[in-house]
């Protein structure tokens, strides 16, 4: 069968820091050009929705999968599926991904028909299944399914994740893929799945708390294969456990492969494996990407982030040494008065670290959805971008961006300014020298995209497709989360939600 694979367009924040391609779905289409299926991709981040309908139009695909990782692209999603049912009636329709794996039912009821199916969990080992049903009939008995007919069984888990290969020679566009200045840049997967338990992340409850490794020779086979000479390393968490970081990058040296790499990371792990990073430093890794979330242990606490802020910041200082930029992450709580902002500004100003900031919001698939108190204040799955308030904000809304935007930019500048002053110039011309125009494209971009009045206008457009409502009771079993368990969920209509059940997966 002719299948197209979309990735829907990219959010704001990747408008300039970052667009990088869509690893999951390169998955997905190798495990359905494995099954014997033509396969196609369209990566809408690079691309635009006039390039989907020249697809559609003269390749006509039989089958078409929308990639949902991000619960901001559904309505996109669903609209793009409408016009695809306008164009070819007969077509196959059906999402899948992480956050749309969380909302499946309500997302298959808001788009009236225009979506046959969405598949939850892991899209690997359903997409052979998949496509035989589609053609031959037993939609209903493929693992991870959810139709208007109901929940099918229980969505399969890969035993290894060493394959399928991500199809990487699928993407057209491959030079646009980049991270900061590394310029253009691939991604890869060493791990999948994260042990800890943060309120605020849905990557546990995803994966049911499992950790799979790759095999350290097929990850630095696959390392060796990629032609970009930059790679950001998808992990959760990288390198928990030491010896399978140690025994990846033998392999690399043996064959003597040499990147530059970005990665996240935690504090405790950087401390507990300070020598793992270290050999990985001389491998070509770079930049690292810390979560740290907050400054005090309240907030921490609150987060269930089990590390303590002198553990953060000797992280800081154990990175500084290994010469490695760090990008710190912290969360905004749309409770913060403008002392608290300036508090935040002048903690940004005072380290070198580059500093992210994302707004608290509670998700499907997130405890913090079920135990968040404070009411939504919009619906509206565009904005659950972690860049929009979604709760009330203690100062007007409006303030609470400019306090925001004003942060962001203050930080920003800082950035850009000891770019400039230390070697952006000179990186500059290196990548336009060799064609690439990302990095500095996002060099000038910030003030157009970050922006108090764009943010608040959001919050004005509209509204098409809106989330469910949260339960609103508290989370009994933190299992009842988990997309990824062994009990079979019951088979019910597409409103109700499987139970979750003993975890029992692979540690
Ligand atoms: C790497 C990563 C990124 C990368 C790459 C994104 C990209 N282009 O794909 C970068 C750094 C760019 C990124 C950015 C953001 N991210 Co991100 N990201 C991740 C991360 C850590 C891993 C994703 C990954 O590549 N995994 C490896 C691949 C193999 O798995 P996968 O993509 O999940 O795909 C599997 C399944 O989902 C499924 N699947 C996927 N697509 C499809 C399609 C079909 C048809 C089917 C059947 C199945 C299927 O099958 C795949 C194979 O098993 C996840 C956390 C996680 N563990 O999932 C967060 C995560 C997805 N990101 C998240 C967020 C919030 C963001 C940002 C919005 C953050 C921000 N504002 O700053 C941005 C927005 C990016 C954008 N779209 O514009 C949230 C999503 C929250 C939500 N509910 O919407 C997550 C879950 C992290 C979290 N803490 O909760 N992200
Ligand atoms: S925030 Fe990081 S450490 Fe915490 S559960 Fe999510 S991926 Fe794991």
């Amino acid at each position: 069968m002719r299948v197209l694979l979309v990735h829907p367009s990219a959010l704001m924040y990747s408008e300039i820091f970052l667009r990088l391609e869509p690893l999951g779905l390169e998955r997905v289409a190798a495990a359905a050009r494995d099954a014997g299926h033509q396969v196609q991709v369209v990566d809408l981040q690079v691309l635009r929705h006039r390039d989907l309908r020249r697809v559609v139009r003269s390749w006509r695909p039989e089958v078409v999968g929308f990639s949902l990782n991000y619960l901001a692209n559904i309505p996109e999603a669903i609209d793009l599926s409408r016009a695809i049912k306008r164009e070819l009636p007969g077509c196959f329709v059906f999402f899948g991904g992480h956050s749309v794996s969380f909302v499946a039912g309500d997302v298959l009821r808001q788009a009236e028909g225009a979506v046959d199916a969405v598949v939850r969990g892991e899209g690997e080992p359903a997409m052979e299944p998949l496509l035989q049903a589609v053609r031959d009939g037993g939609l209903q008995e493929v693992p991870g399914i959810v139709t208007a007919a109901g929940y099918g069984p229980a969505p399969r888990m890969l035993h290894g994740i060493d394959s399928p290969r991500p199809a990487r020679d699928l993407m057209r566009h491959r030079r646009r893929y980049f991270i900061g200045e590394l310029d253009p840049c691939a991604s890869m997967e060493f791990t999948r799945g994260c042990p800890w338990d943060c309120s605020f992340c849905s990557a546990w409850t995803f994966y049911g708390r499992s950790y799979r490794k790759a095999s350290p020779e097929a990850a630095a086979e696959e390392l060796a294969s990629i032609a970009e000479p930059n790679v950001f390393i998808v992990d959760d968490v990288a390198f928990i456990r030491p010896e399978h970081g140690d025994a990846i990058a033998a392999e690399l040296e043996r064959r003597r492969v040499r990147k530059q790499y970005y990665l996240e990371t935690r504090a405790d792990v950087l401390l507990r494996h300070t020598e793992v990073f270290e050999r990985w430093t001389r491998l070509g890794l770079r930049y690292m990407f810390l979560g740290m979330e907050a400054l005090d242990a309240e907030g921490l606490d609150l987060f269930r982030k089990r590390v303590n802020p002198d553990d953060n910041f000797r992280a800081l200082e154990t990175a500084r040494k290994l010469g490695i930029n760090v990008a710190i992450n912290l969360i905004v709580d749309p409770a913060w008065d403008a002392e608290r902002f300036k508090l935040v500004r002048e903690f940004a100003l005072s380290v070198p670290e580059i500093v992210h900031l994302t707004v608290m919001t509670p998700y499907p698939g997130t405890e913090i959805w079920h135990t968040e108190s404070r009411r939504l204040t919009t619906r509206d799955y565009r904005l659950f971008d972690i860049q929009h308030a979604v709760v009330p904000t203690t100062l007007p809304l409006e303030r609470f961006y400019e306090e925001l935007v004003r942060t962001q930019s203050v930080i920003n500048r800082k950035h850009l300014g000891l770019r400039t002053a230390f070697g952006a110039a000179r990186i500059l011309t290196d990548r336009l020298a060799h064609g690439q125009t990302n990095f500095a494209r996002m060099l000038w971009k910030f003030n157009r995209v970050y922006n108090p009045g764009r943010q608040l206008a959001d919050h004005r457009r509209p509204v098409r497709y809106e989330l469910p409502l949260p339960p609103g009771v508290p989370v009994g079993d933190r299992r009842e989360l988990y997309i990824h368990t062994r009990q079979a969920p019951r088979s019910s209509g597409p409103s109700a939600r499987p139970s979750g059940g003993p975890a029992g997966l692979p540690e």
